[in-house]
């Protein structure tokens, strides 16, 4: 089986330092996060920044000194922006770190309830994503919260309004209002994806480390961290997103299965070397 590429989502826009105090906001606070994740064994850094004050922004400038930050301590880590922000904001807004040329960043798939909030994705603004990712040589990271959200990113693949297959998805599963984490649907989205593609899966809360489990048996890839959930086991909070990536590495070592360095996750989702 292909080795498992680990993705720490380290901070999300969602959580605070009220559901955990080590929900990073600060420079030094998110390195901190992403070199624990890193250490630990992820491949990948999901990267959203926060105001000093734990106020989510899109800001280039906050991104541009945030990633550099993290690539100063963690040179090869693979560095995964947002451009879902947080809800409410606008396309524009959301777009700015791809202005940085990342190697990869998220594009969410289709608009959807999310808590009691709706988040906002639009063909047209997935059209406009997809356009600005091709320009930018960007690899999207296509996160569906949904069926429907699977099917509306290969329709648009086909068209070419956003990068074709292979295609690397994340199956983000358990969000309130969206499709639930369960394995019957987690194994219909794998079913759907093309020939070639990889996938991942993201469980939400108190799914995360039983969806991290079914991803490693099928040879899928695994996101964890604070933006997804703030346990380590019930009731015990995480001290680091570092805690939460080596607890999946031990899953996967019970498992028989290798972890990928940023190197070979390269090779994996076809990136350059
Ligand atoms: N914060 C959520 C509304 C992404 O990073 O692309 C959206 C999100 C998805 O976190
Ligand atoms: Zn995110």
């Amino acid at each position: 089986m292909e080795k498992l590429i680990i993705t720490a989502a380290i901070c999300g826009a969602e959580v605070t330092k009220e559901h955990n105090p080590a929900v990073p906001y600060t420079v030094e606070e998110l390195v901190r996060e992403a070199v624990s994740a890193y250490d630990a064994g992820a491949a990948i850094v999901h990267v959203h920044v926060r105001e000093d004050d734990g106020t989510p922004t899109q800001s280039k400038e906050r991104f541009r000194v945030c990633m550099e930050a993290i690539k100063a301590a963690r040179p090869d880590v693979i560095l995964l922006p947002s451009t879902g922000g947080a809800v409410g904001m606008t396309a524009e807004e959301r777009l700015q770190p791809t202005e940085l040329f990342p190697e990869m960043a998220t594009l969410d798939c289709g608009t959807c309830n999310f808590g009691d909030e709706v988040f906002e994705n639009t063909l047209p603004m997935m059209r406009d994503f997809g356009k600005r990712m091709i320009e930018n040589n960007i690899k999207p990271e296509y996160e569906c919260f949904e069926m429907g959200h699977l099917e509306t990113a290969l329709h648009l693949a086909a068209k070419g309004y956003v990068p074709g297959p292979p295609m690397q998805f994340n199956f983000v599963l358990g969000v309130p209002g969206c499709a639930a984490a369960t394995v019957e649907n987690l194994v219909w989205m794998v079913n759907r994806i093309p020939a070639g593609s990889t996938w991942t899966a993201t469980g939400i809360g108190r799914s995360e480390f039983i969806l991290a489990a079914h991803a490693i048996a099928m040879g899928g890839h695994v996101r964890v961290g604070f933006e997804d959930n703030l346990y380590l086991s019930r009731s015990v909070l995480a001290k680091s997103n570092g805690e939460l990536v080596n607890k999946v590495v031990q899953m996967a070592k019970l498992l028989n299965r290798e972890i990928a360095t940023p190197a070979e996750a390269r090779a994996i989702l076809g990136l350059n070397p």
